[in-house]
């Protein structure tokens, strides 16, 4: 926790007191509760209108204890299962480790507590900024696995959790009902070493569309197993995604600080599951705290961007 104090003094703000706040002014929104549907089976419509309004919705208890512990069981195969270290073909028990026979790229690892992307042409250089990379423990290892795409391959429990009927019937409901999912990942923060992602937006087609909208980019389903905290889980700035494309530099500039005073923390319980629009400036510091946060990450796309959902037309413009 000492790089922890250190960063304060760079950044002249109280972590501690950050955090407490955020979660204050996150609890404070409308957008949590669980998936209410109407008599015909639709998501009722102030859940739709407070996901527009804000950008996110935290939805709860939507994994009941069997999803859980069966998301958590192959969470633990996967973790035991990872290379032994970046770059090792064998995982900690000398077997072939998961993803080396795999032709695609499938996982990012960072430096503990580090921030990989901040800063770089990462993304089509989204990712503008470098986050505070505090200083992990000696006993830390040299790299850590922070994302794995294409998590379904790898777990039966991520598939069917992708298929669970509440959220489809969300993504009908925000997406209309022509919709297709385009990721599968686990954002995997462990305990005092999980990587930054630095503040941005996701999406890289739509924003100079003519037609571009606040749903142009879809949105993003991010279930918790372990649930998260405001010290390890994502912030968003809520509204963000009607803003267009935001300019982080200026934005990080003006606070004079990379821990915006405008940012909210989503605060969740295992089993919860929150939407979060793409276009929302979202990001998340290092885990610094002892907590895990594993993030089961879900996307649906409007199949085709630029037509409005017809239940969502009318408060998805910018
Ligand atoms: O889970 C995180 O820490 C970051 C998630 C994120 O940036 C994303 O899903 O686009």
């Amino acid at each position: 926790m000492d790089s922890v104090v250190a960063e304060q003094s760079i950044n002249r703000i109280d972590i501690a007191e950050y955090m407490a706040e955020g979660r204050s002014r996150a609890l404070a929104l409308d957008n949590r509760g669980p998936i209410r549907r109407t008599a015909s089976g639709a998501v009722e419509p102030d859940i739709l209108e407070a996901y527009w309004r804000h950008g996110f919705y935290v939805f709860e208890n939507v994994f009941g204890a069997q999803e859980l512990a069966d998301l958590e069981a192959d969470f633990e195969d996967i973790l035991e299962r990872l290379p032994a270290h970046k770059g090792a073909d064998v995982d900690s028990k000398g077997r072939p480790a998961l993803g080396v026979d795999c032709k695609g790229e499938n996982l990012y690892w960072s430096k503990p507590l580090g921030d990989p992307w901040g800063g770089t042409g990462f993304g089509q250089g989204r990712h503008a900024v470098k986050m505070d990379e505090p200083t992990p423990g000696q006993d830390a290892p040299e790299d850590v696995v922070f994302l794995l795409i294409g998590s379904l391959q790898f777990s039966d429990a991520c598939l069917r959790a992708y298929g669970h009927p509440d959220l489809l019937a969300v993504s009908a409901a925000v997406n209309g009902e022509d919709f297709v999912p385009y990721t599968d990942g686990l954002f995997i923060k462990a305990p005092r070493l999980g990587a930054s992602v630095a503040w941005h937006q996701d999406g890289t087609t739509h924003w100079d569309s003519p037609d571009w909208h606040q749903g142009s980019h879809g949105f993003n389903l991010m279930g918790q197993i372990y649930g998260c905290t405001p010290e390890n889980g994502v912030w968003v700035i809520p509204g963000s995604h009607k803003l267009g494309k935001v300019d982080i530099k200026a934005k990080t500039e003006a606070a004079g600080t990379t821990y915006l005073p405008d940012a909210v923390p989503m605060v969740c319980n295992p089993g919860d599951v929150v939407i979060s629009n793409r276009q929302l400036l979202h990001g998340s510091f290092a885990n610094t705290s002892d907590q895990w946060r594993v993030t089961v990450n879900m996307g649906c796309l409007p199949k085709n961007p630029s037509s409005a959902c017809a239940a969502a037309a009318s408060s998805r413009r910018r």
